[in-house]
Parts: structure tokens; C-alpha cells; sequence
């Protein structure tokens, strides 16, 4: 099978596919997807993921990745807004807002949203699945959580519409330091986000993969997959 990945972003087809290598083909796939306005990354994600799989139609499984960089000192700032971010404000002016803090921990998460014909349209999925190293912090913007603007489908809902499709999310957090920008690889806010001594653009894909956000979510994803597709 091969797993449609639905973004725009090179740098995500990239890193899923180093992840999924052996497991499946990741192929990227254009198409925009309503990105609906919530501060939960799994609401996003989910509801893109879904809509994604009912248009573009076929048996091939959708992926839809939502991410954003959560600054502690700024309230989690820009968050859901991360991407609107980077293209008005930009890396090296989200660095300057940060310098001036004191705390300049920040934290990156992503939610996986997978759309299959083989996820129980029942399925808890709005939820998403969290790998048990992964310390839960209590900022209120990471929590994922149902928003009012996604109304969770009831099983009568769903018995009446054989369009719906099953949805599983995956989450994936990283905590580190914000630097000035040092390093070539990556993408994104990747260059001042610091782990370990290293910032995330000086690190390889493996490198990256193995602490990231994208990693940890990649992580909990396989697991849930391989069960299923052996
Ligand atoms: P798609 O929505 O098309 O998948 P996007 O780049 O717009 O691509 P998001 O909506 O998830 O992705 O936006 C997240 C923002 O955070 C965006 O500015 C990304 O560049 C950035 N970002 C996401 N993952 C990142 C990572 O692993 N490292 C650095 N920055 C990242
Ligand atoms: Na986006």
C-alpha cells in the first residue's frame, strides 16, 4: 500500500519517508484541505485527514501532519499559528521576540492524522495516541482536546453516512532551548531550536527523527500500522 501523505511541506514527506522506509511508500500528495480554525492540533489534523480521504477519493490511506513551535514565554506562541507565523514574521524575528525572554524553553508538537477504510469509523481518534516517554506538560495550548468547533461524531451519525471514514491521530512532542540560528539542514524553525547542543538544522533526518516531534508521533503511528499491515 502506499500511504498518501497530504501536505505542501517537502521537509515532512521527507522525514516520514526516512521513518517509514521498509514499511511503505509515502507519496506527497497537493491537495488543500480546510484548515479549521481551533487551537488543537488534533482537531486539525483529523478533520483535514478526513476531508483529504473523502475528496480525493480512492483506497490509498491519507496522513495530514499539524504542527507548531509552542514558545513557554510567550504563552505558546505562535502554536496553531506557526506556519502563518514564519511567513509574516519569520525564523530570525520569532528569535528576537524570544531573546528578550528570560525562559526561552519552547516546545515543537505535531498530531499525525491517519484516514484509512480500515479505521472503526467508532474509533476514540480525536484523542490522539501518546507515547508513554513523553512527559505530558500542562501549558493549555498543547493539550489536545475537543474543540466545540469539531463536533465528535456519534455512532448514529455515522450509521447514517457511509462516506465517513475512520480517522486515528498520533502526537509527538519535543521540548527544547530557542538559539540564534545556526545549521543548514531541516526546515521551518528548525535552525533555532536547540536539543541536546544541537540545533534541529544541524542535525541529519535519522538524527532528527530519532528526538523529534515527527519522530515521537512517526513512533506511535508504526506501532498502531504495523499491527494491522503485516
Ligand atoms: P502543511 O500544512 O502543508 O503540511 P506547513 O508547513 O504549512 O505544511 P503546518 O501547518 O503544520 O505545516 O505548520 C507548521 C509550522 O511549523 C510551519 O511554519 C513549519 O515550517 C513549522 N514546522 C513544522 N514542523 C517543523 C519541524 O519539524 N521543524 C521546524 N519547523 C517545523
Ligand atoms: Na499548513
Amino acid at each position: 500500500m502506499t500511504i498518501r501523505f497530504v501536505t505542501g511541506n517537502e521537509g515532512k514527506v521527507e522525514e516520514a519517508r526516512e521513518y517509514l522506509d521498509g514499511i511503505d511508500d509515502v507519496e506527497q500528495v497537493a491537495f488543500d484541505y480546510t484548515e479549521i480554525q481551533s487551537d488543537s492540533l488534533a482537531d486539525i489534523a483529523a478533520h483535514g485527514a478526513r476531508e483529504a480521504f473523502e475528496a480525493l477519493g480512492g483506497e490509498d490511506p491519507v496522513l495530514v501532519d499539524d504542527a507548531g513551535l509552542f514558545v513557554d514565554a510567550l504563552g505558546g506562541f505562535p502554536g496553531p499559528y506557526s506556519a502563518y507565523v514564519e511567513d509574516t514574521v519569520g525564523v530570525d524575528r520569532l528569535w528576537r521576540l524570544a531573546e528578550g525572554e528570560e525562559n526561552r524553553r519552547a516546545r515543537f508538537r505535531t498530531v499525525l492524522a491517519y484516514a484509512g477504510s480500515e479505521v472503526p469509523r467508532t474509533s476514540k481518534s480525536e484523542v490522539p495516541r501518546t507515547s508513554k516517554s513523553e512527559v505530558p506538560r500542562t501549558s493549555k495550548s498543547e493539550v489536545p482536546r475537543n474543540s466545540k468547533s469539531e463536533v465528535p461524531r456519534n455512532s448514529s451519525e455515522m450509521e447514517d453516512d457511509p462516506q465517513a471514514v475512520g480517522v486515528e491521530t498520533f502526537a509527538g512532542t519535543v521540548a527544547g532551548t530557542l538559539v540564534p540560528p545556526r545549521g543548514e539542514g531541516g526546515f521551518g524553525y528548525d535552525p533555532i531550536f536547540e536539543y541536546n547542543g544541537q540545533t534541529m538544522a544541524e542535525m541529519s533526518t535519522a538524527e532528527k527523527n530519532a528526538i523529534s516531534h515527527r519522530g515521537r508521533a512517526l513512533a506511535e503511528f508504526v506501532e498502531w500500522y504495523a499491527d494491522r499491515h503485516e
